[in-house]
């Protein structure tokens, strides 16, 4: 019976040593002291030997007992400090005595009026659709009656690839794409970011947000037109504005317009973000051209429709009184930051 236990003793040893983990540990605690366990069997076996020898030998069964359960206990405590550790290092670390940045987060103001329109027309039946920054020459320009060696194209100078497509210079470049997906009739805004190259100024950028509109259905006329342009105003300023419709050449619509707003930046009298004039260039909108219909399958003897390429980065400058676009794209918190209560 000695035997036996010195030989449990060491077979515990040999096992404790190879154990890594908590889940090992318990093991080893139900096979040595559980009810059915190794060491308790030892125990149940002195019932058959002889009180003297019983004596002896349930104290070193006893002490063996002991010695496991003590062994087990530090063994444990060990691997939960190891473990805390390992938990330590792999944690992200910081400084916790570095001052905390009070400085919240925020929309861009063009995020927060884009948004804005997008719930107005939303809300007229209109869809909102997301289109490419990169784009073909036939999406820019050519599927909206803008054929090569145009004249127009003169005013749309911009940033070619080497593989020859473009950044596109208005969101019109998504026309046709959105007139072959839906076919009419179909009411659908898109905004996107158009790119330049320009001689930048207090209006004018290199890179800059448009959002258009199309509405195609049948009998729609320039008093549809007129409807939309002015319910977007009057929920985008919530007050009374001054605009004007004035003729304008666009080749994708006929006829086109030129809808300008009184400078909220001087009420009207004047400045260098109106370039003096007292009004802004904001929305060109008129009756899509029946060719650029026709080249998005859509059957102009059926069919009328409107398209409006409003100035989003404009709309924004007006509605905040930011006086020089540049502003806008700077990055420039101090400027952005006044804008934080939308
Ligand atoms: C166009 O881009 C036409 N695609 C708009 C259109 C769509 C007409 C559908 C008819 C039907 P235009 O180049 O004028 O047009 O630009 C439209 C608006 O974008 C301008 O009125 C102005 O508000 C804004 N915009 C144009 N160029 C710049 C620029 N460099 N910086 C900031 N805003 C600009």
């Amino acid at each position: 019976m000695k035997e036996k236990i010195e030989a449990l003793r060491a077979r515990f040893e040999a096992e404790l040593s190879a154990a890594k983990t908590s889940e090992t540990l318990e093991k080893l605690r139900v096979g040595y002291l559980g009810k059915k366990g190794s060491v308790t069997e030892l125990l149940k076996g002195l019932k058959d030997v002889g009180a003297e020898e019983k004596r002896e030998l349930g104290q070193h069964i006893n002490a063996l007992k002991k010695q496991v359960e003590e062994r087990l206990a530090a063994q444990a405590e060990a691997l939960k400090t190891a473990e805390e550790n390992l938990l330590i290092a792999s944690a992200e670390q910081y400084d916790v005595t570095l001052p905390v940045n009070e400085a919240q987060g925020s929309y861009h103001p063009i995020t927060v009026v884009q948004r804005q329109l997008e719930e107005i027309f939303t809300s007229m039946g209109f869809t909102v659709e997301d289109y490419p920054e990169i784009v073909t020459d036939y999406e820019c320009f050519e599927a909206v009656n803008v054929p090569k060696d145009h004249p127009a194209r003169d005013m749309q100078d911009t940033f070619w690839l080497d593989n020859g497509q473009l950044l596109k210079t208005q969101t019109s470049a998504a026309q046709n794409a959105i007139m072959k997906k839906y076919g009419a009739p179909l009411r659908a805004i898109f905004p996107g970011r158009c790119f330049r190259n320009e001689a930048t100024d207090a209006s004018h950028e290199n890179t800059f947000f448009q959002m258009e509109g199309m509405m195609i259905d049948k009998n729609i006329s320039i008093s549809n037109l007129i409807y939309f342009m002015k319910t977007m105003l009057s929920q985008v300023f919530e007050r009374d504005i001054q605009v004007r419709l004035r003729p304008g050449f666009f080749p994708f619509v006929e006829p086109g317009f030129e809808l300008d707003i009184s400078c909220l930046i001087c009420g009207g009298e004047g400045c260098p973000t109106c370039k003096h004039s007292g009004w802004l260039e904001l929305c060109p909108c008129g009756m899509i051209h029946p060719n650029v219909l026709r080249e998005g399958g859509i059957d102009p003897e059926e069919y009328t429709g409107f398209a409006f390429g409003l100035g989003l980065t404009r709309l924004v400058m007006m509605k905040y009184g930011v006086k020089d676009i540049r502003d806008l794209n700077s990055g420039n918190l101090k400027a952005l930051s006044q804008f934080k209560h939308e």
